[in-house]
Formats: structure tokens, C-alpha cells, sequence
């Protein structure tokens, strides 16, 4: 069917205006579950910024079970959705609902942290922190701090996050990268918390209660764990950050208070404000526009000496 010339040229006129009156963007989003400071931090970075984005969001809570992920997938599949985005839970189980999401043309955008998947092209781009370069910094603090140490044997607990997660698989795996060049620093126990403060401490007392050996460092993927911990050190009647060195990830308003009070000596920032970067990412991913593969957060390093000024300026 062939238009008149004039009516084209209208058309191609009315196109850009038309576009305002546009569907809004309709954003199918998994969210692990509620499970710490950081991750209600997250939740609410991506629903102010899709309101913000004019996104209109879909929403799921998975209570940090992988069957509710995939789940919700499929309900956003069945509801085409012009784009999903999730942060998995785990890194493995993905490949059948992400081949679904493909099946039904929906772009699938990771969120926080990674899948392992044999193909890359199910899904269009990764926005996270580096976990690896996190449990590097921690490690490279305690080398610093025991630098000058006699001690015969600096023994490390380690409360580990999610089991099968890409945090806590990779943050372990930085930690334990910079350790090996002190022989004298050891893990001796290691257990997962699953990144929540009643795990945290749950596990810290059992660490206790082991006489064996005496701890000198907690390593926590997540200052959640840490704070729990420090509960249990506390009840165990030793001085948490004083007899018990204690190194955190993610950088939350809970862990710069325990700083400030002398409790936790260290928090390597884990950003969780990825929001507004993430409603852009699925605007041009929509528009087919070309996006980076890997998208990366710029993150630092806080100790305890520097919590009280840097408190005020916390937005998570
Ligand atoms: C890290 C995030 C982790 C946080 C935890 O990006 O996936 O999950 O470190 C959270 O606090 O539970």
C-alpha cells in the first residue's frame, strides 16, 4: 500500500511529537528479597528511579529463593514486558528462563550481580560491582594492619554470604588472592551467614564456642553478618574491634554507626544506588541503542577513624 508523498512528510513531522504520547516503558524487575540494609537500599533506589524515569515497574520480591526468581521471569514473560531486569540469586539455574526471555524477544538487563550462563547473548548487559576487587581491598587493609604484627599466626574467620551467590563466591575468592602472600594469616573457619544478622551471629557463636584456636580477624561479605557478629561477641564478652578485628563489605549506615562506636574497624563500600544508572541502561536497551556489556560501580573504602565525618554524608 503505497501513501501519498504529503502524507509521509506529515507523518515524519507528527513522529517526534507522537512519541510523547508513547505507552511508558513497562519494566519487569526480581529482586533477591529484603535480606539486608543494602538490598532495602537497592529496592528503593530502583523504585524512586523508575517513578523518576516515568518506568512504569513491575516489582517482585523473591524472598531470596531462586524458584520465585524464575517465577516472576515468567510471569513478566507472559505479560511482555519491554524489558526484565533481576539480580540473581545464585549464579547457576538461568539458561531455560533467560532462552524463554529471548524466545519472546524481551531484553534482559543483570542487575547487581552476575549469572553464569554458556551463552552471553541471553542477556544484553551486566551493571554491578566488581566482588572480586571488594574482597581484594579487605584483604589488602588487614595486610596493612598486621604489617608490623609479631604475632606467630593471625587466625581469620570468615562469615561468607548466600551460598552459590556471585558476591559471596567472588569476594572470597579476592580475600583469599592477597592473603596467600602472609603465610601467618590464615582462615580457620568459614561458614555462610546468608547475608543477614541473625545468620551473622548464629554462626559467630559457633565460631566461639571452638576453643581451638583463638580468632583474631572476622571477614564479613557483608556488614549485616558483621553487625550480627558483634552481638555474639559481645555476649561472648569480648570487645568487638579490640580483641576481634573486623573487616565488612557494602558500606551501610549500620556499619559506619558500629565504626563510630569502635566496634567494626573496616567497610569496603559496595554501591547499591543503581537506579537512576539502570532505568537509562533499560531506556536504551529498549531503543536498541549499544551498551556496554559489563558496566561497573566506582566504589571506595571506609575505616573507623573516618565514620563520624563521613556518617552525615551516607545515603544508604
Ligand atoms: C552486593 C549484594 C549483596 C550485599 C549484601 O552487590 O548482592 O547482597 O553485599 C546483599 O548485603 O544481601
Amino acid at each position: 500500500m503505497r501513501f501519498p508523498r504529503r502524507t509521509l512528510l506529515a507523518l515524519s513531522l507528527a513522529l517526534p511529537a507522537l512519541s510523547a504520547f508513547a505507552a511508558p516503558l513497562v519494566m519487569g524487575f526480581s529482586q533477591v528479597g529484603a535480606e539486608s540494609e543494602w538490598r532495602t537500599a537497592n529496592t528503593s533506589s530502583v523504585k524512586s528511579a523508575a517513578k523518576e524515569a516515568g518506568i512504569t515497574l513491575k516489582f517482585a520480591d523473591a524472598q531470596q529463593k531462586q524458584e520465585n526468581q524464575v517465577k516472576a521471569l515468567r510471569s513478566f514473560i507472559a505479560q511482555k514486558v519491554d524489558v526484565i531486569a533481576f539480580s540473581p540469586v545464585v549464579e547457576s539455574g538461568w539458561e531455560t528462563v533467560l532462552k524463554e526471555a529471548k524466545a519472546a524477544g524481551i531484553p534482559v538487563i543483570l542487575t547487581d550481580r552476575a549469572v553464569k550462563v554458556t551463552d552471553e547473548s541471553l542477556y544484553v548487559t551486566f551493571i554491578g560491582s566488581d566482588f572480586v576487587e571488594e574482597g581484594r581491598k579487605a584483604a589488602k587493609w588487614l595486610l596493612d594492619r598486621v604489617a608490623k604484627s609479631t604475632a606467630p599466626a593471625i587466625n581469620v574467620v570468615e562469615l561468607q554470604g548466600t551460598v552459590g551467590s556471585a558476591p559471596a563466591i567472588d569476594r572470597k575468592k579476592g580475600f583469599e588472592e592477597i592473603i596467600k602472600s602472609n603465610a601467618k594469616i590464615q582462615i580457620i573457619r568459614s561458614q555462610s551467614g546468608d547475608f543477614t544478622r541473625a545468620k551473622g551471629k548464629e554462626v559467630m557463636e559457633s565460631f566461639l564456642k571452638q576453643k581451638d584456636k583463638k580468632i583474631d580477624v572476622l571477614y564479613a561479605h557483608n556488614d549485616d553478618m558483621a553487625i550480627g557478629a558483634i552481638q555474639a561477641i559481645e555476649e561472648a564478652g569480648l570487645k568487638p574491634g579490640v580483641d576481634i578485628t573486623i573487616i565488612s563489605i557494602d558500606g551501610v549506615r549500620g556499619a559506619f554507626e558500629a565504626m563510630k562506636a569502635g566496634k567494626l574497624n573496616v567497610t569496603v563500600e559496595c554501591n547499591p544506588l543503581l537506579g537512576p544508572q539502570l532505568m537509562q541502561l533499560a531506556k536504551d536497551v529498549v531503543a536498541k541503542k549499544p551498551v556496554e556489556k559489563r558496566i561497573k560501580v566506582i566504589e571506595g573504602v571506609y575505616t573507623a577513624d573516618q565514620a563520624a565525618k563521613e556518617l552525615p554524608n551516607r545515603k544508604y
